[in-house]
Parts: structure tokens; C-alpha cells; sequence
């Protein structure tokens, strides 16, 4: 018959399914995958490291700048597995990242510049929220480079929620790394400018052109930066670099290294030698010192002065009040990172071999004393390296960045030139173990290795270049993430990661088990603003508002339908679409895409979101969901009706592609009933067990419980029209029954696989 699709057989294949792969095991032994494969002992121990069973999940959570393609990556470890890029400085379609109305207001905070649109980022340095120096897992922050900005990302929903420009910097490097309790997020500038934005010739390098350290003001309760409590202090144009704060002892300051402390302009067109050389000519550059508790008092105390709006500290206000002192370091230095106790700051040469050991003591000693050893060129004192060095350890060719282990003393840096891991420890002063890993390593990464309490077990090796370790894909390669096991004395490398999106220059990972995102949203949420939306609307209540050159539509979206199925403008309207998923199950995101109209929504449960666009030529434009949300999900679809202007109706009658009888009425009601009966010896198994000690399990009854309603609404509605004899009608309101109860046999039968799965007892 014309509509029918037997449930029976429909449940067939299901439980099917579900035989085949309980019975896949082959007989192979272990050994004997080993020989097919040519893998040894080791590489099996190591698999066994990495391998996580299907089903199972990782015990870190890795959060992986994005590089160039502006997003963040997001991975599990010790498994490697990807989860998710998150949307931030660009579009990304999959989440309706730039697509929908709500996300381009995120996205253009940061993204109009001067007029011009800025469709690129290159995010850095990710730095997840602290409380008391640990990380807490409520947000996530990243910088981009290129266009001065960070944004800040919820961990409720992993999702950008607000992109803040920096006023005064025209390049930067040194974020985003925060305070112990994250009152603070630090950016610090890279290559110096003017910090107006005007043109000052290239001659006037020292005199006009600076950098800046800009301390950004995070409200936790409100999740946002607060830009009028933020304040910059203004550096000479050493070409800072990365940054870190001070916590415990050091807590109240921050460091932030530099490179070309020469100043040197480059122009090689004009014959003079590269910035290469003259940035790297003399042997040491100048560590930054911050005393930003002071620094907050002084802007509180409006001691600062106005640079396109925003409040600037200037360097002589800093040195005189003692925010600011130098302390020479050796040579192109990278990483600075503060000990997990705060009493000694690590800071690393690209041109030196040795990792340089500060004592925030000494420093502290120093600038009581008053003891500096002169003044730089703009009135900054500074401390001689030997007044506040710990020590100098011999690490190797170009070590580059450190992080920190969960046993004291235990630190482990990263050796560009050498593609090595160091482990070493910074009390004692002596290597530990080295391990060597594929070319060339930049950052590395423990678990939450840059805390107060580092969590040990792994470290990343984030190296730049992949050359022969993959299928090669073309000239352009992925980055290669290594993971090392570091629970042992020993390192010993586990696995090769592939990472295809963009340079990711740092990564954090924290403990999976302080992450706690949302698994739906409140009804009618905008995600961006985490508020009710003001177009959510619920299932009955859907509505178009017509007004001239303006159509606006108040939408659902729910399995496996989109309400409106029709939306009629004229050629020249602006059309407003809200749609609100009315779903309440885990994962069933629905999208909306609009033929030729560049719209894509990402409709997760609960969210509400917009699309408006200018309807600019007649025409008709199918419209439809972008998820596979269901078995009629092709059939989840609708039309966008431009009509012309001056259009007149030729008031055509449709005629329907198939009509049905009261036989076709009766087969389907039949059907539907022995489909009730399936449905309901899976809700006897479900409720004969102890199904509500398993939340997963209660929320697909949940679910199955909504479909099965809407289930008895449509069964209602074809009754009305049987009554009627309208039994075209009658027949299919009887199919929507039964692709009801298709939806809610689905989900029954999910929940029964899983209590099966998960050992659900027998219950009286
Ligand atoms: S940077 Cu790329 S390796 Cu931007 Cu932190 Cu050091
Ligand atoms: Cu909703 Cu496909």
C-alpha cells in the first residue's frame, strides 16, 4: 500500500543491527594483528595508553588555538579524538557561526575595522578560567594576532559570546593568560606602532612607536570584559611577547618578555640587513615586570591618559610609581612561565641554549633596595640579570616554552632547534630525561601545566611541521600533535595526532570531570546573549507578521517538521526567519538552510535563532534542515515563495499528487495499531526494569513520552476528519500518527539497547 513502511520490519532491522555487532568479534588473536600489522610490543603498549573502547571517554579535555583558520580546536586526551572546532574570530557554517543574526552581532564586534570587513583571525594563546590559581572550566579566552582582539567563549555551551578589540594595539602576542581569579585577562602587543592610528614614518621608530601591556576587566557573574574597567600600561617598542601572571607569592604582578629590544627597523629593499639580524644582534632583550595591582590602583585613581578612548598608563607614570621595571634576559627569548608556586618565573632563549630561572624574591629585594643597575633609553629601571636570576640550566639547541608537572620541582620545555622534550627539574637545576620528537616543536602542553596545581600524567608536543608522517595531502600539511606519557621517569610517546586547521601555537587541557556544559537549552534561548529570546515561540503559536517590504516569521522546528512548510514575500522584502528547536532530547539539532540566500542556522535543543536577508529576486527557493535528525529528515523541508512585485494570483486550485480512500484510511489505522502494540511491549520491557536509575534512559523516555503524545494529537485529528468522511484528509493524519510513532519506537528502542547495555535490573 501507498504509505505504508511496517513498523515490524522497521524493528527487524534495528535489533538486527544491534546482533551483528555484539557478534563482530573475529578470531584473530592478538599476536596475529600484531604480525599483519608489523606493529612490536611497544607499539601495542602504547596503543593500550590511547585507546579508548568504544563508548568510553577521555579524562582531559584539550582546548588547541586554531591558528590561522581563527577558530579553537577541541580534543580529547589520552585519545586524541577531535570533538569540536568552536566558531570565534571567522564564520564557521556547521554552528550557523556568521550565518545566523545573534552570532554576526558576536562576530562583528571584532570584525569591522575601519570600514573594512576582517574575515580572518590567528588565534594563539586559549587560557581557561582560574579560581585560586586552578583552573575551574567555566570559560575559555583567545587571542588573535593579526587584529588585535580576544574573545571570550562560554564552557556552558562552548560558544563565543563576546569579541572585544583592542583600542590602541595594531599587532599582538603575549594573550590571553589570566589572573589567579581571573579578574584579569592580559594582552600584551608584538610588533610596535603608533598607538593612535596614525601614520608616523618609520624614521620615528623610538620616539613614536610603543607597545602597550593591556590589562582586560572580566566579569564572572555576567560571563563579559568590561572594556571601561579595562586599562593599558604603554611599553617602549621592544617587541613584547609572551606573558604570564604571578600567583602566590608573585601574585599582584605579571611578566612579559620581548625580542629586537635592538629596536631595529628592517628594509632590506633600502639595503640594509633583514629584522633578522638586527633584532638578534645584541645578547640579551628585557623581561617586563608588572606590578598591575598598583597599576589598577593608578587607573582607579585616573592617573592615566585617553588614547582613542581608552585609559592608557604612560611609561613614565609607571616607572615613576614603580609599576614598571626590566630585567635583562638572554637572547631572543619565547616562553615566560611562572612556577606553579609562584616564586620563579622560567623564561627561554630561542637563541640560547640555557632556560633562564628568575626569583621573584631577588626581584622583590631588588626594587625594595632600590638597587637597579640604570635606566633604559625611556626611564625604566633596570634590575642586572644578576640580582634576580636563580639559575641558568643547560637545556638545549632553542628551547621555547615550559609547562609544569604534577611532582615539584618537575618542569618540561619545549627544544625547537633540538625537536626535543626537556625534563628537568628547576629546584636542583639538572636535566631529567629527554625525548626526542618529530620536527619542529613550538609550545607543549601538560595537563593544566600552566596552574597552581598541574595535574601531570601527559604532555602535547605541539610540533610545527608533519613532512612525512601522514598520507601526504599536497604541499600544504597538518600540524602534528604529539602525545607523550609522561607518568614515568621516563617519557615515552604514545601517538601522532594530524591537526588540519590552522598553526595551533598553544593548548590547554583540563581535567574532563570540571567541564559540565549543558546538555539543552531553557526554551527559546539566544544562545549569545543566554537570554529568552524575544521571537521564541512554542508549538501552536507560530505566526507571520507581514508589513509592507518587512515579513517576519515567529517559527518551530521539532521532528520531522518546520512550521511554516510555506513563506510567501514579495520581491524587495526584508525577510526575518526565528526559528525555535521545540526539542527537549540530547543531540537532536536541527538546522535551516535557505536555497541560494547564504543562510545556515545551527538550531540545537531550546535555542532560538534569526535569519534575515533581503529577498532580491523572485523566484522559488526550497528550504530545508541541514541535520540528519531523523528518518524524515529529506522529508523536513519547506518553500520560500518570492513572488514578483506586481504579481496576480491566476487562482489555480492544486491538485493533490495522490488521493486517498477510506480503504487506504483503514489499512493505515490498522497498521498504526499493530505498531501501538510493538511500541508498547518496548515501554513493558523499559518500565519492567530499573530504567530510572539511568538518566540517560529517563531522558529518552522523556522524549519518547513527548513523541508518543504528539502521537495521540495527530491520531485525534485524523479521527475528525474519518468523522467527517473526509478520509483523504483522514488518511493523512493517520500517516503523521504513525511517523509519530516511528519517532517514539526510535527512541524506545535506544533506551532499551542501552539499559540492555548497561545491566538495568529486573524490577517487582
Ligand atoms: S607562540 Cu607559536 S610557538 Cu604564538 Cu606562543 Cu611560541
Ligand atoms: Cu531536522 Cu533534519
Amino acid at each position: 500500500m501507498k504509505m505504508s513502511m511496517r513498523m515490524a520490519s522497521l524493528l527487524a532491522t534495528v535489533s538486527f543491527g544491534v546482533l551483528v555487532a555484539g557478534q563482530a568479534w573475529s578470531a584473530e588473536s592478538l599476536q596475529d594483528v600484531m604480525k599483519r600489522r608489523g606493529l612490536t610490543e611497544k607499539d601495542v603498549l602504547a596503543a593500550s595508553k590511547t585507546y579508548t573502547p568504544t563508548g568510553k571517554r577521555d579524562e582531559f579535555i584539550a582546548f588547541s588555538s586554531g591558528g590561522q583558520s581563527g577558530q579553537v580546536i577541541i580534543y580529547g586526551i589520552p585519545s586524541m579524538r577531535i570533538l569540536k572546532y568552536v566558531a570565534v574570530f571567522t564564520p564557521e557554517p556547521w554552528q550557523g557561526y556568521g550565518f545566523d543574526d545573534e552570532s554576526k552581532r558576536v562576530l562583528k564586534e571584532g570584525s569591522m575595522v575601519d570600514g573594512r570587513e576582517i574575515t580572518f583571525g590567528d588565534t594563539h594563546h586559549p587560557a581557561i578560567s582560574e579560581t585560586n590559581g586552578e583552573y575551574d572550566g567555566q570559560f575559555l579566552f583567545i587571542n588573535d594576532k593579526n587584529t588585535p582582539r580576544i574573545a571570550v567563549i562560554d564552557l556552558k555551551d562552548f560558544e563565543t559570546k563576546q569579541i572585544v578589540r583592542n583600542p590602541i594595539l595594531k599587532s599582538e602576542h603575549g594573550g590571553t593568560f589570566v589572573s589567579p581569579n581571573t579578574d584579569y585577562i592580559i594582552e600584551a602587543a608584538q610588533y610596535a606602532a603608533p598607538l593612535e592610528d596614525n601614520f608616523v614614518p618609520l624614521e620615528q621608530f623610538n620616539e613614536k612607536y610603543r607597545g602597550a601591556v593591556t590589562y582586560w576587566k572580566f566579569n564572572r557573574a555576567k560571563g563579559r570584559v568590561e572594556p571601561e574597567n579595562s586599562f593599558s600600561i604603554e611599553l617602549p617598542p621592544y617587541s613584547q611577547d609572551l606573558s604570564d601572571f604571578g600567583k602566590g607569592p608573585s601574585d599582584g604582578f605579571s611578566f612579559t618578555n620581548s625580542f629586537c629590544a635592538e629596536r631595529y627597523v628592517g628594509g632590506i629593499e633600502r639595503g640594509r640587513p633583514p629584522f633578522e639580524a638586527g633584532c638578534s644582534a645584541k645578547d640579551t632583550d628585557f623581561l617586563h615586570v608588572v606590578n598591575w595591582k598598583k597599576a589598577e590602583e593608578l587607573f582607579k585613581a585616573g592617573k592615566t591618559k585617553k588614547i582613542n578612548g581608552h585609559a592608557v598608563i604612560d611609561m613614565a607614570t609607571a616607572a615613576k610609581e614603580g609599576v614598571l621595571v626590566l630585567i635583562p634576559e638572554p637572547k631572543s627569548p619565547h616562553g615566560v612561565d611562572v612556577t606553579p608556586d609562584g616564586k620563579q618565573i622560567v623564561v627561554a632563549g630561542k637563541l640560547d641554549t640555557h632556560a633562564s630561572v628568575y626569583s621573584f624574591e631577588k626581584i622583590q629585594a631588588a626594587i625594595k633596595a632600590g638597587k637597579f643597575s640604570g635606566k633604559d633609553e625611556y626611564g625604566i629601571p633596570i634590575i642586572a640579570m644578576a640580582d634576580a636570576l636563580a639559575k641558568q640550566v643547560e637545556i638545549g639547541l632553542g628551547p621555547l616554552h615550559t609547562q609544569f608537572d604534577s611532582k615539584p620541582c618537575v618542569a618540561y620545555t619545549s627544544v625547537y632547534v633540538d625537536s626535543q622534550v626537556a625534563k628537568w627539574d628547576y629546584c636542583e637545576g639538572k636535566i631529567l630525561d629527554k625525548m626526542s620528537v618529530h620536527y619542529n616543536i613550538g609550545h607543549l602542553m601538560a595537563m593544566e601545566g600552566d596552574s597552581t596545581k598541574p595535574a601531570g600524567k601527559y604532555v602535547v608536543a605541539l610540533n610545527k611541521l608533519a613532512i612525512d608522517r601522514f598520507n601526504p595531502v599536497g604541499p600544504l600539511h597538518p600540524q602534528n600533535h604529539q602525545l607523550i606519557d609522561a607518568s614515568n621517569d621516563k617519557m615515552q610517546l604514545l601517538y601522532d595526532m594530524p591537526l588540519p586547521l590552522g598553526e595551533p601555537h598553544y593548548a590547554v587541557a583540563i581535567a574532563a570531570d570540571k567541564l559540565k556544559p549543558h546538555i539543552r537549552y531553557p526554551h527559546g534561548t539566544d544562545s549569545r546573549t543566554e537570554e529568552k529570546h524575544p521571537a521564541a515561540v512554542r508549538a501552536g503559536s507560530e505566526h507571520t507578521d507581514t508589513k509592507p517590504g518587512k515579513v517576519e516569521v515567529f517559527g518551530t522546528v521539532i521532528r520531522s517538521h518546520i512550521t511554516p512548510e510555506i513563506i510567501e514575500v514579495t520581491e524587495g522584502d526584508e525577510v526575518s526567519i526565528h526559528l525555535t528547536n521545540l526539542e527537549r532530547a540530547q543531540d537532536e539539532t536541527h538546522g535551516f538552510a535557505v536555497s541560494k540566500h547564504n543562510v545556515n542556522l545551527s538550531l540545537e535543543p531550546g535555542k532560538t535563532a534569526s535569519a534575515t536577508f533581503k529577498a532580491n529576486k523572485a523566484g522559488v527557493y526550497p528550504y530545508y534542515c541541514t541535520e540528519f535528525c531523523s528518518a524524515l529528515h529529506l522529508e523536513m523541508q519547506g518553500y520560500l515563495l518570492v513572488k514578483p512585485a506586481n504579481y496576480k494570483s491566476t487562482g489555480v486550485k492544486a491538485k493533490e499528487g495522490v488521493s486517498y480512500s477510506k480503504a487506504d484510511y483503514d489499512a493505515r489505522v490498522k497498521g498504526n495499531i499493530d505498531t501501538q502494540a510493538v511500541i508498547d511491549s518496548v515501554v513493558g520491557y523499559i518500565t519492567s526494569v530499573n530504567f530510572k536509575d539511568f538518566p540517560q534512559a529517563v531522558a529518552l523516555v522523556e522524549d519518547a513520552t513527548d513523541q508518543l503524545g504528539f502521537a495521540k494529537a495527530a491520531k485525534e485529528k485524523s479521527e475528525e476528519f474519518a468523522k467527517k468522511q473526509d478520509w483523504h484528509n483522514a488518511a493523512l493524519w493517520a500517516e503523521q500518527w504513525f511517523q509519530y510513532q516511528v519517532k517514539t519506537a526510535d527512541i524506545g528502542l535506544r533506551a532499551k539497547t542501552y539499559l540492555e547495555q548497561n545491566g538495568a535490573k529486573k524490577v517487582q
